[in-house]
């Protein structure tokens, strides 16, 4: 039977901390692995001084983990350097954060290889692989690079931006090509697809046949598959929540009394717009008094990537706007804003999404967004609370029935939240129910079986020649898979050419959406 092997950057093991992280995809991506049986392969999280050269699996009820370490050294410039900081601000549009050097991309390029060679061990002739996000693009070339012919899927969490900005990276044009090692590329949006799908055509000569992208002798597929939450567990969890008013959910909200609550829950990250968003919560406060002292907004952001500059300087930024508005609009009896800096467990934060009368889910750009999904699974049937949603994320290609707003447009984020606060009872309900039809309908269980049927059952032209001086297919069953002639990865980047720096001049100007902040 066929297996499913999954790699993302980091594997966390059932028995580690799962208290208040077991997000939807760990918990989709674990139940599709225990129903096919199967290998998760990926980064402990740990570093230690010197590299893995194999990885001992470890097997828990029917799913077995690969994990190895990374030096300190890859670390910085795997995942801090060329995936942190050039790679995710890239992605999301933002190239004046976009921090390129040459030894973190050699880094990168050196640990996808090092994964290729510790996996390749471990597969067997009818796995099908599944690969997770940006910090494992050139990982199919890589396993391709050694004769791996299985059948190789991609899931892009993120958005993928128009070659314009993607072309700024140096070495794109390589990065770009490695795609078409891959047989099925998923990616959350159909903007998305036809982005990279163009940055294909346009950096590295591929040709385009439908949703099919042509490099070499390789063709891809390219689909959006705008994951999903589990709308039903976390439905009943929202209900269990408020009815067992848990510690967090009461502590948090019986000071509000009968005060309306507007919240945000994002990680503190500046793709999310938390600073943008505190200050059109202020507007809507100055220009319209009238809710002063009725309405609070709880900002529930966690820090993440704090060894990244940008992250600890958001941090700061945050409070400084939350304590300013405090300090200007606040009564004695009255904070307007509240930010928490910590993670909730699933059930408190369903609990808290429930009390809320309108989320606020205004990212700059976001791949797809889950907490827009799980407001609208938490709420009451009966008596709804309204979504304000950035049209820049992912969500709002489906999600239309919320309140879209432009993020950058403060003032209107402002009216939306007057308009959400104001809303009868009649819209708010009409608007949720056809919302909640459009989460369960694409739930994350219908997000792993449309993908894996999609992956398992590609009709892909065979192309299983082995080019010649390169090693025999390791484990070739499938014909599909079969590789061709992969991007020389091993002749880029020297990391002991001088690293530089910031292409910061290259500032999003142009671009019809550049952030206010670059
Ligand atoms: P993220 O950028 O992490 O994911 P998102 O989709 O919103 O963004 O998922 C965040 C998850 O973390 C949600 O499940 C949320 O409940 C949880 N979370 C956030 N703050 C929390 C807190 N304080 N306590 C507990 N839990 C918290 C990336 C992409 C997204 C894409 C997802 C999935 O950036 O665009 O939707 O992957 O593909």
């Amino acid at each position: 039977m066929m297996r499913l092997v999954v790699v993302s950057n980091r594997v966390t093991m059932p028995e580690r901390g799962e208290k208040v992280a077991a997000g939807g995809l760990a918990v989709a991506l674990r139940s599709a692995l225990e129903e096919h049986g199967g290998l998760w392969f990926g980064w402990s999280g740990a570093t230690k001084a010197e590299p893995a050269s194999s990885v001992e699996p470890v097997r828990h009820g029917k799913v077995t983990y690969a994990v190895t370490d990374l030096t300190e050294a890859e670390r910085q410039s795997y995942y801090l350097g060329f995936a942190n900081r050039a790679l995710w601000p890239l992605m999301h549009y933002r190239l004046g954060l976009t921090e390129f050097t040459r030894t973190d991309y050699a880094g990168y390029l050196g640990v996808n290889r090092r994964f290729a060679r510790l996996l390749i061990p471990l597969l067997k002739p009818d796995d099908i692989i599944w690969i997770h996000d940006y910090h494992l693009i050139p990982l199919a070339a890589e396993l391709r690079r050694r004769g791996v012919t299985n059948r190789i899927g991609y899931f892009h969490h993120i958005p993928w931006p128009p070659a314009e900005v993607f072309g700024a990276l140096p070495f794109s044009a390589t990065l770009i090509s490695t795609m078409a090692a891959y047989d099925l590329i998923g990616m959350q949006t159909p903007n998305d697809v036809a982005n990279l799908i163009g940055g294909m055509v346009a950096l590295c000569g591929a040709q385009r046949d439908g949703n099919r992208v042509r490099s070499g002798q390789r063709k891809a597929v390219v689909q959006a598959f705008p994951i999903g939450i589990d709308v039903e567990a976390f439905r009943k969890l929202a209900v269990a929540s408020v009815r067992a008013a848990t510690q967090p959910v009461r502590a948090t909200t019986a000071p509000l009394g009968s005060r309306k609550l507007v919240i945000g829950v994002d990680r503190l990250d500046y793709s999310k717009g938390i600073v943008q968003r505190l200050e059109a919560f202020g507007t809507f406060l100055r220009n319209h008094p009238e809710h002063r002292g009725e309405v609070g907004l709880l900002q529930i952001a966690p820090p993440s990537r704090t060894d990244v500059p940008e992250y600890v300087e958001l941090d700061r930024m945050s409070d400084e706007v939350a304590g300013r508005l405090n300090a200007a609009l606040g009564e004695f009896d009255w904070t307007p804003i509240r930010v928490v800096k910590k993670a909730y467990s699933r059930s408190a934060l369903s609990g808290l999404y429930r009390r809320a009368q309108v989320g606020l889910v205004t990212p700059m750009r976001d791949g797809m967004n889950l907490v827009a999904k799980e407001y609208v699974a938490a709420q009451n049937p009966d008596d709804p609370g309204v979504l304000i949603l950035s049209r820049f994320a992912g969500a709002a290609q489906q999600l239309g029935e919320a309140l879209i707003v432009n993020p950058f447009d403060t003032h209107e984020v402002a009216e939306a939240i007057r308009t959400a606060l104001a809303m009868p009872k009649s819209e708010r309900l009409r608007r949720f129910e056809r919302l909640y039809a459009t989460i369960s309908s694409t739930d994350i269980a219908w997000w792993t079986s449309r993908y894996l049927a999609a992956l398992s059952g590609l009709d892909i032209p065979s192309g299983d020649v082995v080019p010649p001086g390169r090693p025999k297919p390791l484990r070739s069953t499938r014909k599909s898979g079969a590789d061709s002639k992969p991007a020389r990865l091993d002749t880029l980047p020297q990391a002991s050419r001088p690293a530089h720096g910031k292409f910061a001049s290259v500032r999003a100007k142009a671009l019809p959406n550049a952030p206010s902040a670059g």
